[in-house]
């Protein structure tokens, strides 16, 4: 599944991997996806329907094509809040490539929808995902801040860092929950866009723990099910605070700053 692709073929094992240091670099991750958007796998509910993959491939391609300031920006709203933008994405990035995006406040979004089939079920991203479970959150501030931070984080980071990164990001932008005037709450894009999880995780069913980046990183998870564990922010502020200080655990012979003027990713202390 997409979730196991860390990175893409990067040559020297010993060398900083490849990342991008300005906004148009992003371009190159668009023929980088793992797979095209409108091939799909056999279990897929779209697989028999002609018109469904053809409509797909019509979606795929224009995402393709896509490149940085041709096209005018989507979702004004989110602009106006923190500055994040959605980037149109033929199919599925490596770890490595989607949280890059994050970087520079580029959300990389899928825009096909799921098969009519099976409306309650996507066996991977889709509009109805990004557009109810993560945009919203895009606009907060704080919560803008704090998946910077991940991104930021992951930039030239050894493969395993980027596996962490990938499992603090499923656990918070994926799966989070937070207290919010002492109440318990969903936050997590794959909670807002399942009604069934939503209810499911507000229960005492599962197990929830304090969100902490350096043993959050290491939780395995499900992919297909309800998950048995959810991690809990005290605030967004808090999580920013607490990503920020595993940031600096990893071993990186430099430290990166966003430069939001000229939409470049700064580097400082090179060794
Ligand atoms: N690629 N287009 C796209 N959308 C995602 O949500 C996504 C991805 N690649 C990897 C990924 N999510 C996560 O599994 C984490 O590795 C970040
Ligand atoms: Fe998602």
């Amino acid at each position: 599944s997409y979730l196991q692709v860390i990175s893409r073929n990067h040559e020297n094992k010993d060398s900083v991997p490849w990342f991008p240091r300005k906004m148009a670099d992003l371009d190159r991750f668009a023929n980088q996806i793992l797979s095209y958007g409108s091939e799909l796998d056999a279990d897929h509910p779209g697989f028999t329907d002609p018109v469904y993959r053809a409509r797909r491939k019509y979606f795929a391609d224009i995402a393709y094509n896509y490149k940085h300031l041709v096209y005018l920006r989507i979702v004004h709203p989110l602009t106006d809040c923190t500055g994040f933008t959605l980037r149109p994405v033929a199919g599925l990035l490596s770890s490595r490539d989607f949280l890059a995006g994050l970087a520079f406040r580029v959300f990389h979004s899928t825009q096909y929808i799921r098969h009519s089939s099976k409306p309650l079920y996507t066996p991977e991203p889709d509009i109805c995902h990004e557009l109810l479970g993560h945009a919203p959150l895009f606009a907060d501030p704080a919560f803008a801040q704090f998946s910077q931070e991940i991104g930021l984080a992951s930039l030239g980071a050894p493969d395993e860092f980027i596996e962490k990164l990938a499992t603090c990001y499923w656990f918070t932008v994926e799966f989070g929950m937070c207290r919010q005037n002492g109440e318990l709450k969903a936050y997590g894009a794959g909670l807002l866009s399942s009604f069934g999880e939503l209810e499911y995780c507000l229960s005492d069913k599962p197990e929830k723990r304090p969100f902490d980046p350096s043993k959050t990183c290491i939780q395995k998870y499900p992919i297909t099910e309800y998950q048995p564990v959810y991690y809990v922010s005290e605030s967004f502020e808090d999580a920013k605070q607490k990503m920020i200080q595993f940031a600096s655990t990893i071993p990186r012979p430099f430290s990166v700053r966003y430069n939001p003027y000229t939409q470049t990713v700064e580097i400082l202390d090179s060794k």
